[in-house]
């Protein structure tokens, strides 16, 4: 048995009931394979058995009461996951279905994603399974401070620096941020994502979803092609696919349809952005309010049928494994040619195969919803430098980052004889500096 695969067998052993975390792991290693037959030494120092195993897992209660003072009890998770070329830098996910198998493949994708962003960040990810959903602003707040009474002990700005995910946005950094400032009295960017008043960066609130078009464009840019005219599906209707859904526009594409967790929408006169801000971002309501105010648009209810509306470039900018095998062949059967991941691990890993096997131009989740997190490691650079850059300079640095990493993950690809495996390219090219720091650092 090859080296990788005793990993990942021992890895399944140890961690049981972890699916997500074992697809994760699964395809993370398997390209890993050609790295460590170069490289025997990291056999030696069990490097892989390391890398898989978060640096420290931190779990806790979080007792909250409602508005009719109602007591709740939530699970915390803190997975401090790999600090060796940075402090732990990852997001907060709030959503009922967080668990430790999430949380964990979350972290393992995050410490190669903010190694492919060039930037001095280590990996983590944390949550809870708080549904924000329906909930009062002061339920909210007194769940983020009750969330932040436990986690304050184990962040730092040169510790660990948490920010936002799915159902964490500038509502919960604020009030997670206050909590922590009065704990500590301390105003330091211990949170990437906070309000521009309060030590935030321009151009966060965009960055994942810009990003992502950035990338896209660069892929189509190297194919003679371009935005222009082309269909495009986003999947999702929150922070990252409103943002992607905005420069997709910018730059001349068709946006034709979105969704949130109950339904989708069609437009094939081309999305109106400003009436999906005004109820995801207003209002906090449902998707299939766009069909009531927008004349000639479709909903329909459940999620998986955004995969049957003809496109050229998917966009999902959702959640985990939204893209099945059966949706991947529907898309390339409909003529799909790009798919930009905005969501981590959106495709399932049977998925990926068959755009592979289609050749459409695939690019991960690790590698194309990075903007984000490098935009949260310029906060950084803001705040501990007491500076505050224009928003050109923000996006102008964003723009060289994205199309950065789809040169470095094409190079990785080539060199390893994978010309256009850009799941193999982004690990390998991830990877790099996080093994040379931690076999830098001795057996730690
Ligand atoms: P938001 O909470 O702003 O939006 C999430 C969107 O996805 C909503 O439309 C939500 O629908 C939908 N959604 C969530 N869970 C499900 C589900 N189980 N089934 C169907 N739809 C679902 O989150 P973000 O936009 O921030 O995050 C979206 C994705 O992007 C996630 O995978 C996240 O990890 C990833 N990401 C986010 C970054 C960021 O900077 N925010 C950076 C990099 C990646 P509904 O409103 O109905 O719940
Ligand atoms: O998945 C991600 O990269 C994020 N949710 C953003 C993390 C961050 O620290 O900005």
């Amino acid at each position: 048995m090859s080296y990788v695969q005793k990993v990942l067998e021992e890895l399944k052993k140890k961690n049981p009931n972890e699916p997500e975390f074992h697809q994760a792991a699964t395809e993370i290693l398997t390209s890993f394979q050609p790295v460590v037959e170069r490289h025997p030494e990291y056999e030696k120092a069990a490097l892989l058995e390391r890398f898989v195993e978060p640096e420290r897992v931190i779990m806790f209660r979080v007792p909250w009461v409602d508005d009719k003072g109602g007591v709740h009890v939530n699970k915390g998770y803190r997975v401090q996951f790999n600090s060796a070329i940075g402090p732990y830098k990852g997001g907060l996910r709030f959503h009922p279905s967080v668990n430790l198998s999430i949380i964990k493949f979350l972290g393992l994708e995050q410490i190669l994603k903010n190694s492919l962003t060039g930037l001095p960040i280590g990996g983590g990810k944390g949550g809870s399974d708080f549904d924000p959903k329906g909930k009062s602003d002061n339920e909210v707040m007194r769940f983020c401070q009750s969330f932040m009474t436990e986690l304050y002990r184990h962040i730092g700005q040169d510790t660990d620096v948490p920010a936002g995910d799915i159902g964490v946005g500038g509502r919960e950094i604020g009030y997670l941020f206050g909590q922590y400032k009065r704990i500590r009295d301390e105003h330091v960017g211990v949170l990437t994502g906070r309000g521009l008043s309060y030590g935030g960066s321009l151009v966060r609130t965009e960055a994942t979803g810009y990003g992502l078009v950035y990338m896209t464009e660069e892929a189509l840019k190297c194919r003679n092609d371009s935005f222009a005219g082309k269909r495009v599906v986003i999947s999702g209707s929150g922070n990252v696919a409103i943002y992607a859904c905005e420069k997709a526009q910018a730059l001349g594409a068709l946006v034709v349809a979105m969704y949130d967790s109950n339904g989708y929408i069609v437009d094939n006169a081309g999305i109106k952005l400003d009436v999906v801000k005004q109820i995801k971002e207003v209002e906090r309501a449902r998707i299939k309010e766009y069909a009531t105010r927008v004349k000639g648009s479709e909903y329909h209810e459940g999620c998986k049928g955004i995969w049957s509306v003809p496109c050229d470039v998917a966009l999902p900018c959702a959640t985990q494994n939204e893209i099945d095998a059966e949706s991947a062949k529907l898309l390339v059967k409909n003529g799909v040619k790009y798919v930009g991941e905005g969501a981590n691990m959106p495709s399932t890993l049977e998925a990926i195969e068959v755009f592979q096997k289609a050749g459409v131009v695939f690019l991960p989740a690790k590698a194309a919803n990075a903007g984000g997190v490098a935009t949260s490691a310029l906060e950084m650079a803001q705040s501990s430098g007491r500076l505050f850059w224009t928003f050109e300079e923000v996006d102008a640095k964003l723009k060289n980052i994205m199309v950065n990493i789809y040169h470095n993950m094409d190079d990785a690809a080539r060199e390893y004889g994978m010309e256009g495996n850009y799941v193999a390219g982004a690990n390998i090219a991830g990877f790099k500096k996080v093994a040379e720091a931690m076999m830098a650092h001795g057996i730690v």
